[in-house]
């Protein structure tokens, strides 16, 4: 076998016959359709271990020059958890008293929403993702490549990461976000992206009869 270049190393390829990826495919297209955000929490403790592995999963996601822009925050303790709530429902007040469109509010009717955030306080983890603009090296900034499209992938992963542990999450925007960096006290470099509460589904959890678009409308072949 050829050597690998300069810091490369081999590829390991996962090898599944044609048969093993059509079935794989169906198999987690179906179970990632049954993948809901939930509004409503248990407040059953999820261990530590499980939130670190699923940030670790976050964390294989590809990202601009492989510089990893982002920090995730899993909080908790209840006291940074109620000062959260009560910061983001302030905010949240302000939107839907004035800063939300009409149509937006109209468009937010089918889920039910509303400036109350219980489920900040009873959810046994907040994760906070930050997206890290830039890295301060000896004193200098050094711009981050495509932050944006790099924390979006790592939530996105997180996401299917925690669907796969059985539990259940919300990606909640409080608007504006920036009480997070002050809660957190949070370096400069760094700006909330998401605010993402984990946990188990309350037992009486409901969600919204939302349909997803067929492929037709979702995709083109050329
Ligand atoms: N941030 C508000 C409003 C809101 C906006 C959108 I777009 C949603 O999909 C859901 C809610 C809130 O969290 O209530």
């Amino acid at each position: 076998m050829a050597d690998s270049k300069e810091g490369f190393v081999p590829y390991e390829p996962l090898n599944f016959s044609e048969n093993q990826m059509k079935q794989r495919v169906k198999d987690f297209f179906q179970f990632m359709d049954k993948r809901r955000s939930l509004r409503v929490f248990s407040d059953r403790p999820v261990p530590k271990d499980v939130i670190e592995n699923l940030i670790r999963t976050a964390s294989t996601a590809p990202s601009g020059a492989h510089m990893q822009p982002w920090t995730f925050c899993a909080v908790s303790s209840a006291e940074i958890k109620s000062q959260i709530r009560e910061a983001a429902e302030k905010e949240e007040y302000e939107n839907y008293n004035g800063r939300m469109s009409e149509r937006w509010l109209k468009d937010l009717e089918p889920f039910g929403t509303d400036h109350i955030k219980p489920f900040l306080e009873i959810a046994p983890w907040l994760i906070i993702v930050m997206k890290r603009s830039y890295e301060l090296v000896d004193g200098e900034k050094k711009n981050n490549y495509y932050a944006t499209e790099s924390v979006g992938l790592a939530t996105g992963f997180l996401l299917v990461a925690i669907h796969n542990a059985g539990l259940v999450a919300l990606t909640h925007t409080p608007s504006p976000m920036n009480f997070l960096s002050k809660v957190l006290e949070r370096p400069e470099n760094e700006k909330p992206f998401l605010l993402i509460p984990v946990g188990y589904a309350a037992d009486d959890a409901e969600v919204p009869d939302l349909k997803r678009k067929p492929l037709d409308e979702i995709a083109v072949f050329y």
